[in-house]
């Protein structure tokens, strides 16, 4: 692995191909229980463009109310699916962290999609790292610091990489600049699905 900055660890093709494969027919089952939805920004109501679902047994929801993890999905009302064991036993291979992660974001990216750079901070427990893991086409991504104002970053994420944030890079600011059409051939439908996997309350 590659230590990108304090507290980013990255691994350039952690998943083969075949296993980016398994892991996407695994996702099929969960989007089937669980479809994506359009979240809404707090107060404005304004839409991401970047589409959502979960699983594990929390999830992240955005909505008019705010910001926050709740235990079923907002448009069916049941509970997120179960996370594939494989991403578990991914979290339990890179993160170091003793405690099995209870959320995994599904963020799918159409073309032309975007997600502005922002902190996560909507968990209990910065303790955690966040793993995340990218499929499909390649984006460009992009890290600063804790402040908004400083210094940012720019790095490609293709299909198959893992990134592991902690430490001093738990609370800084990223975003998704925009995703390369065509560049890979993994998904059925253009795009990218990016998956983030946390520890949510303290163990
Ligand atoms: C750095 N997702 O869901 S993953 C998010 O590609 C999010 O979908 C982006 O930002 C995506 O909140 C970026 C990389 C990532 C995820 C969590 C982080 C970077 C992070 C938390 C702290 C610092
Ligand atoms: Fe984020």
């Amino acid at each position: 692995a590659l230590e990108l900055r304090p507290g980013v660890m990255h691994w350039p093709g952690y998943l083969d191909r075949p296993a980016q494969e398994a892991l996407v027919t695994a996702l099929r089952e969960v989007v089937r229980e669980a479809p994506f939805y359009t979240p809404c920004m707090p107060r404005t109501g304004k839409p991401f463009s970047v589409r959502m679902t979960n699983c594990g047994s929390l999830g992240w929801v955005s909505d008019k109310a705010g910001y926050r993890y709740q235990r079923t999905h907002p448009e069916t009302g049941r509970p997120w699916p179960p996370m594939p064991a494989v991403l578990v036993e991914t979290w339990q291979a890179l993160s170091g962290y003793p405690h099995p992660p209870e959320a995994c974001l599904v963020n799918f990216y159409g073309p032309g999609t975007r997600m502005g750079l922002h902190q996560d901070r909507d968990e209990e427990d910065f303790d955690a790292p966040v793993l995340s893991l990218s499929l499909g086409d390649t984006a460009l991504f992009r890290i600063g610091g804790t402040s908004r104002r400083d210094a940012t970053v720019s790095l490609r994420l293709s299909s198959g990489d893992a990134l592991l944030f902690g430490g001093p890079a738990r609370l800084a600011f990223h975003g998704i600049d925009r995703i390369m059409p065509g560049t890979s051939t993994l998904l059925r439908e253009p795009g990218r699905i990016n998956l983030t996997l946390r520890r949510v309350t303290r163990p």
